[in-house]
C-alpha cells in the first residue's frame, strides 16, 4: 500500500477560514521576486535537466476575457464572489481597506494554469488559488510580492474540485493591517499552459531549481505497477541546504488522477514518496514550493527502486 500523506485540508466551508488556512505559512511578506513570465524560461539554461513548462510556448495566444470585480465579494458567504472566466483577466482594487476579492473558476484535473498578478504602485500582492472541497486532493497554492512588484503562481490541478483565486494586500496578511484604498488597484491574469516534463528513469538522480517560489518543476516516467519505488527530494537535506520547503506530488497521467502528497518527511521540510505503484501508467511528479524564503530554491531529487 502506498503510504497516504496527503496535505491536510480544512475541513471549513467557509471561504474567509480558507484564506486564513492559506495564509499559514505565510509569516513573513518575503518579496517573491517573481520573473516576468515571458522571461522565466527556459529554466536553468543548463544541458541537463530544465523540468518545468517552456514559458516561451504561448498558450493558443486566444484572446482573454476582460472582466471587473464586482463588491462585494470578499467571501464572507460561499456566495459572495465572483466567477471569472478563464483563460481570463480580472481588474479589481483593495478597497476599502483590509479588502479580499475572491474569484470562482473552473479549472479541470490535469491542467497547468499560470497565474500573473500585476498591482498598483501602492499594491503588495497576495494570491492564493485553492479547492474549498472538505477532504479535498488539492493543496493550497500561495504567492506574494512587495508592494507594485508582479507575482506569477503556477497551478496544477491534481483533482477537480471548486476552485477560488483570491486577492489581498499582503501586509493583510495574516493579519489586517488597514492597507487599501483607490490606488490599490491590480490586474489578475490567467491562462493554461502546456505541461513538458522532463522525463526520468530509476534509479537517478535530478539537480533542479524552482525559477521562481510561485513555479512549479515536472518530471515524468512510466512504471508497471507493482514496482517498487521512492522519490526522495533534497532541499534541507542537501548539502548546502537550500531554504526551499518542499511538496512532492504523484499524479497518473493516463487516468488522469491523483496519487500522492507529501510536505514535510524526515522531521524536515523536505517531502518524499514512495510505495507500490498501483497501475501501470505514465506518472507526473510535481515539485513545489510551499515556503516563504525565496533565497535559494535548488534541490536534489532521488528517484530510487526502495521504499523511501
Ligand atoms: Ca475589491
Ligand atoms: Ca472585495
Ligand atoms: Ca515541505
Amino acid at each position: 500500500m502506498m503510504r497516504s500523506l496527503v496535505l491536510p485540508a480544512s475541513v471549513s466551508l467557509s471561504i474567509l477560514a480558507m484564506l486564513v488556512a492559506c495564509a499559514a505559512d505565510d509569516v513573513s511578506p518575503v518579496a517573491s521576486d517573481a520573473p516576468d513570465a515571458a522571461t522565466s524560461s527556459p529554466r536553468d539554461g543548463g544541458g541537463t535537466t530544465t523540468p518545468g513548462p517552456d514559458a516561451t510556448v504561448a498558450d493558443a495566444e486566444a484572446p482573454l476575457a476582460s472582466q471587473a470585480e464586482v463588491e462585494p465579494n470578499d467571501g464572507k458567504t460561499e456566495t459572495e464572489t465572483n466567477p471569472m472566466t478563464v483563460p481570463g483577466e480580472m481588474t479589481g482594487t483593495i478597497d476599502l481597506a483590509d479588502d479580499r476579492d475572491i474569484f470562482r473558476v473552473t479549472v479541470s484535473k490535469g491542467e497547468l494554469w499560470q497565474w500573473t498578478i500585476t498591482p498598483a504602485a501602492a499594491m503588495a500582492p497576495h494570491l492564493a488559488v485553492f479547492d474549498l472541497l472538505p477532504d479535498n486532493q488539492n493543496p493550497s497554492r500561495v504567492v506574494f510580492a512587495d508592494p507594485g512588484a508582479p507575482a506569477v503562481l503556477d497551478h496544477f490541478v491534481l483533482s477537480d474540485g471548486a476552485f477560488v483565486a483570491g486577492v489581498r494586500d499582503a501586509r493583510n496578511v495574516p493579519t489586517a493591517t488597514g492597507k487599501g484604498g483607490p490606488t490599490f488597484g491590480y490586474t489578475l491574469r490567467a491562462v493554461k499552459r502546456p505541461l513538458a516534463p522532463a522525463p526520468v528513469t530509476f534509479p537517478s538522480t535530478k539537480t533542479g531549481k524552482l525559477a521562481s517560489p510561485g513555479a512549479l518543476d515536472f518530471y515524468s516516467f512510466s512504471a508497471t505497477k507493482g514496482t517498487v519505488f521512492g522519490i526522495v527530494l533534497r532541499a534541507a537535506r542537501k548539502v548546502p541546504a537550500s531554504t526551499l520547503d518542499s511538496r512532492l506530488s504523484l499524479f497518473d497521467l493516463t487516468a488522469k488522477k491523483s496519487i500522492i502528497t507529501n510536505d514535510n518527511a524526515g522531521g524536515s521540510p523536505d517531502s518524499q514518496i514512495g510505495g507500490q505503484i498501483p497501475e501501470t501508467s505514465d506518472y507526473l511528479v510535481v515539485v513545489e514550493n510551499e515556503g516563504t524564503n525565496p533565497t535559494d530554491l535548488s534541490y536534489e531529487l532521488v528517484f530510487q527502486t526502495t521504499e523511501p
